[in-house]
């Protein structure tokens, strides 16, 4: 179970938070903190009919449909295939001639890092079975520390562990003195304290063991930063590393960085990068077909034109999607999740910034019968909103019930209600000027960051297991570091990050760190679920990882999603426009 309400700080005088007033023409009130009054009101709009609403001022679209539909990629599917067989079919080979178990292991993890390693599960599975049986047969059940390198153990204990073997924390016991702690001479092996670095990432709670090799590696790679400033691949490795840990990464991004990082290094290998690149540039093209297919899709519900008030950001959306999955055969699931998060996106901005209180009411009534005969009760904008929705969620229960005679609707739908009743919530707790306690706002705040909806729609319809609730968590938490003082600012429901503030007295930057310590303590939470024995399909675990993943690289820098900012708009070149050039 949750426990989050830890407060770590004593109650100091609380931030102000008393609230103006201001009546609407149907009588519902709207409140705004004071403390942000000046710009609010500036934005508050009242039409015609003198009902107040909100905006949040959202820009426009960077990335328009007559340019995405330009995009036109040489290394279309066909093209390169006959290539990327050939070198995939040297790299199987060279796969089954390794036999140095540490050349394996480097091998695996080159693989990994340069975005390959989906071409070769199974080779990969055979490999660390292998070393698997090898060491415990050799130490018994208890898999000993063995003091030969740390860089060896630390890169087969991730390995490993990442792939649902059964690696004790223990085997980090041998690095450590008398006095318990990890040796100081292991700091001239930055390569080594890199690897466990990342290795230690994979810790459960309680693990405490990897928790002192986490906070060893961390100040020692940060004292190697300070002291060395030479940009050799060593120091590019150990900052990006710092940045955010291997474990937590983008998987596509990280590839894209570490391939151009491979590409100097001296123990290249020339085919491994040719692979990289080639697949790389081919895999970008499969998903510009499936962007096109969307930004086609985008344009004809007519949300983005129709809704100024809302968010409209398909590019977006679609960066989500390759971030959860992104291989070429996955494409139905990308184009669905793509119309999920579009939704998503324009619902939140229905029920957070321009809904009064009594449509957000009948919007949720509407979704909960999930009847077309709900929507006369509708306006316009949330009929336009209603109707895409239940289109698009019926589309995808069709396809289920064609594809696999499964009928899910119950199941889509019941997520849907969950997210709307979530976001009811959180309007009445702002129409009311209430402020819920910490663990009030947690237990909804999960569901009303869309996580589960997303999950659902790509398959997971049983009860939210917890993959599904720390995966959530991790978004939610993840979202409020990037947007919570704006959405405090532009008059928004109460987030982790001014509560926090609010309920202790701490600065912003002690609250922050706080939500930072959450997300640690969650990944933890999600390490534990998906280790041995974990009823998910390791597909679905991935998907569910994927999504956290993708949180913490969309609020890396602030409000990735809703501002369309420099962080973003590069990433979305260096992933779905520009190809890897090749010199040949
Ligand atoms: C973030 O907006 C947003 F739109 C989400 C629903 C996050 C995930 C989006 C995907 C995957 P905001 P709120 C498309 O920060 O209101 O407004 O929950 O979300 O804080
Ligand atoms: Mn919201
Ligand atoms: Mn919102
Ligand atoms: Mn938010
Ligand atoms: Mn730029």
């Amino acid at each position: 179970s949750t426990n989050f309400t830890r407060v770590l700080l004593p109650s100091k005088t609380p931030i102000s938070r008393q609230f103006v007033t201001s009546r609407s023409a149907r009588g519902s009130t709207s409140t705004v903190p004071s403390a942000f009054k000046s710009k609010v009101t500036n934005e508050i709009s009242s039409n015609s009919n003198g009902v107040v609403r909100r905006s949040a001022n959202y820009e426009p679209p960077i990335w328009q449909y007559d340019y995405i539909q330009s995009l036109r990629s040489e290394y279309a599917e066909e093209s390169c295939t006959g290539q990327i067989e050939m070198l995939k079919e040297e790299v199987r080979i060279m796969l089954r001639k390794v036999v140095d178990p540490l050349l394996q292991l480097e091998l695996i993890d080159n693989l990994q890092r340069l975005g390959l390693s989906y071409h070769f599960r199974s080779d990969i599975r055979v490999i660390l079975e292998s070393i698997y049986t090898n060491i415990t047969s050799y130490q018994g059940a208890d898999i000993m520390c063995k003091k030969e390198s740390l860089y060896s153990s630390a890169l087969q204990f991730r390995l490993l562990r990442q792939h649902g073997y059964n690696m004790p924390q223990e085997i980090f016991n041998c690095f450590k003195n008398e006095f318990g702690c990890f040796e100081p001479s292991l700091c001239d092996d930055i390569k080594g304290i890199l690897c466990l670095y990342e290795a230690s990432f994979l810790l459960i709670e309680g693990e405490s063991i990897l928790d002192e090799a986490r906070d060893f590696a961390t100040k020692t790679l940060e004292e190697f930063v300070e002291l060395n400033k030479d940009q050799n691949n060593l120091y590019a490795m150990v900052s990006h590393a710092l940045e955010l840990p291997l474990h937590w990464r983008m998987i596509r991004l990280e590839a894209r960085w570490f391939i151009d990082l491979y590409r100097s290094r001296e123990d290249m290998n020339p085919i491994l990068l040719e692979l990289a690149e080639l697949d790389f540039n081919m895999v970008q093209a499969v998903h510009q077909e499936d962007l096109k297919q969307m930004s086609t899709w985008w344009r004809s519900t007519g949300l983005g034109e129709n809704l100024s008030f809302a968010r409209d950001r398909l590019m977006e959306n679609f960066l989500w999607t390759v971030g959860v999955s992104f291989q070429p055969e996955f494409g139905y699931n990308r184009r669905m999740l793509t119309k999920v998060n579009s939704l998503i996106t324009t619902i939140d901005d229905v029920y957070d910034v321009y809904g009064t209180l009594e449509e957000l009411e009948l919007f949720t009534d509407a979704v909960e019968r999930w009847d077309t005969n709900a929507m006369e009760q509708l306006p316009y904008y949330m009929q336009m909103c209603f109707l895409s929705l239940h289109n698009s969620i019926n589309e995808l229960a069709f396809d289920t019930l064609k594809q696999k005679g499964l009928n899910n609707v119950r199941y889509l739908k019941k997520a849907w209600v969950d997210l709307c009743k979530s976001y009811m919530l959180e309007a009445r707790w702002y129409y009311s000027g209430y402020t819920p306690s910490f663990q009030e706002y947690i237990e909804n705040a999960w569901v009303s960051i869309s996580a589960p909806v997303i999950l659902e729609a790509l398959g997971c319809w049983e009860e939210y297991s917890n993959i599904v609730r720390w995966s959530s968590m991790i978004l939610r938490l993840a979202d409020d570091l990037g947007t919570s003082m704006d959405e405090l600012e532009r008059g928004d429901v109460l987030k982790i990050d001014p509560m926090f503030m609010n309920d202790t007295g701490a600065s912003e930057e002690v609250a922050r760190e706080y939500i930072r310590s959450l997300i640690s303590t969650t990944w933890k939470k999600f390490n534990e679920e998906r280790a041995a024995n974990s009823p998910f399909s390791e597909p679905f675990v991935e998907i569910a990882m994927n999504l956290a993943r993708m949180a913490q690289c969309m609020y890396e820098h602030g409000d990735g999603h809703g501002i369309g900012n420099h962080e973003t708009k590069d990433r979305v070149l260096a992933l779905l426009i520009h190809p890897i050039s090749l010199c040949k």
